[in-house]
């Protein structure tokens, strides 16, 4: 593959940041945007806490009554209490898709590769110096026109780009030129190789292996023994090798949304009140999405002792827009076997539900 130069940008504190432009008091302050806290009674979790917040060990994905005991602790030591935000999604699209738009001036083929992250192309720059002026350009527009900040990585490739964008954060630059990608990888921990994941790192662990450096005595035959088909990816990924593409366009392959119980519950009532709630979110993004049919319909049941089981059902005949009704029925027909002994022999207590669309033609 060619020598390419790649930028990796990634939103700082995402949700927090914007919750703290749009609410001036807030600045400074230890922000949490997640699920309602109930006063540590409420179930969900933390989407994201700025950096303040992180310095009360609170993070993403993290129970909010978790977040919730880690701020009261904050507080009786003489700190100031965590101001807990709910999710305000139009808010941060928006604000993702102008930070696209202004990706998409500095540089002609961009992926979006989450709600604030971005893959783009600096080969056309052909020196990493004019890629960083670049990539500096467009850290300050950002600024200036989002009033909020953000950090890149540069490099040879995707996984470099992305890797070097976190090591900054917030409102980093970090360059890694390809002759530098080897001491740059080789002191890291294994984890922040992605794709290595807490199960992939416990197997290398026991052999021994904690940092990049020592990954890379592995052989390919050791890896793929130990690790299987996963080992192979691992090996190319310890020398810095990535030449996966930019993909301008991800394509959308699924619509769908899912909800949490306040309590634990087998009532059919509350139950499917909720399913058709979720049915009616469901179809309205659908509505939006661009796409005219859709063919599959799948729900998700997770009980009180966390087992999720998914059930779907394909038509021959795609449904359409007008078709909500057909729909509910359908999301219906799914989830009333979960409320008996055909899918609930035990009569667990369901916890969290979720309806999902698939397979779209347009
Ligand atoms: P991240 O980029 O992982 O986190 P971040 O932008 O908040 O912080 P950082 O400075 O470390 O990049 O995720 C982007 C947004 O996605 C985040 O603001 C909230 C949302 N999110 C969740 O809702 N749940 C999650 O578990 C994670 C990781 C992110
Ligand atoms: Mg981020």
């Amino acid at each position: 593959m060619k020598n390419r130069i790649i930028g990796h940008l990634d939103m700082d504190a995402f949700f927090a940041s914007l919750e703290e432009r749009a609410t001036p008091s807030f600045r400074g302050k230890p922000i949490v945007v997640g699920s309602d806290p109930k006063e540590g009674k409420g179930r969900g979790v933390v989407s994201t806490a700025n950096y303040k917040a992180r310095e009360y060990d609170i993070h993403s994905a993290m129970p909010i009554s978790r977040a919730w005991q880690l701020s009261e602790k904050a507080k009786s030591e003489g700190r100031e209490r965590a101001i807990f935000v709910i999710p305000n999604f139009r808010l941060y699209v928006r604000s993702s898709n102008n930070v696209l738009n202004i990706i998409k001036k500095y540089s002609k083929l961009v992926e979006q590769a989450s709600i604030d992250e971005f893959y783009f192309d600096l080969t056309p720059a052909k020196s990493y110096k004019k890629a960083e002026e670049i990539a500096k350009k467009i850290k300050e527009e950002i600024r200036k026109k989002e009033k909020v900040t953000c950090s890149i990585g540069i490099g040879p490739n995707k996984l470099i780009a992305k890797i070097a964008a976190g090591k900054n954060k917030p409102d980093g630059l970090l360059i890694v030129k390809p002759d530098k990608v080897n001491s740059f990888l080789g002191p890291l921990p294994i984890r922040e190789l992605p794709g290595i994941g807490p199960k992939t790192a416990e197997v290398l662990h026991e052999q021994g292996v904690s940092v990049i450096r020592d990954l890379k005595k592995l052989k390919k035959a050791d890896l793929r023994q130990m690790l299987h088909k996963a080992g192979e990816a691992i090996y190319e990924k310890a020398r810095g090798i990535d030449d996966s593409l930019i993909v301008e366009e991800r394509e959308v392959k699924s619509i769908g949304e899912q909800t949490t119980f306040e309590e634990d519950t087998l009532n059919p009532v509350y139950i499917t009140e909720m399913l058709n709630e979720l049915c009616e979110s469901v179809f309205k993004k659908f509505t939006k999405s661009g796409f005219l049919k859709f063919k599959t319909i799948s729900i998700v049941v997770r009980f009180s002792n966390f087992t999720t089981i998914n059930s779907a059902k394909s038509f021959k005949d795609f449904l359409g827009k007008k078709d909500l009704k057909k729909f509910k029925l359908e999301a219906l027909k799914l989830i009333l076997p979960f409320f008996d002994k055909r899918k609930n022999p035990r009569l667990k207590l369901i916890r969290l539900i979720g309806i999902r669309i698939e397979n779209f033609s347009d």
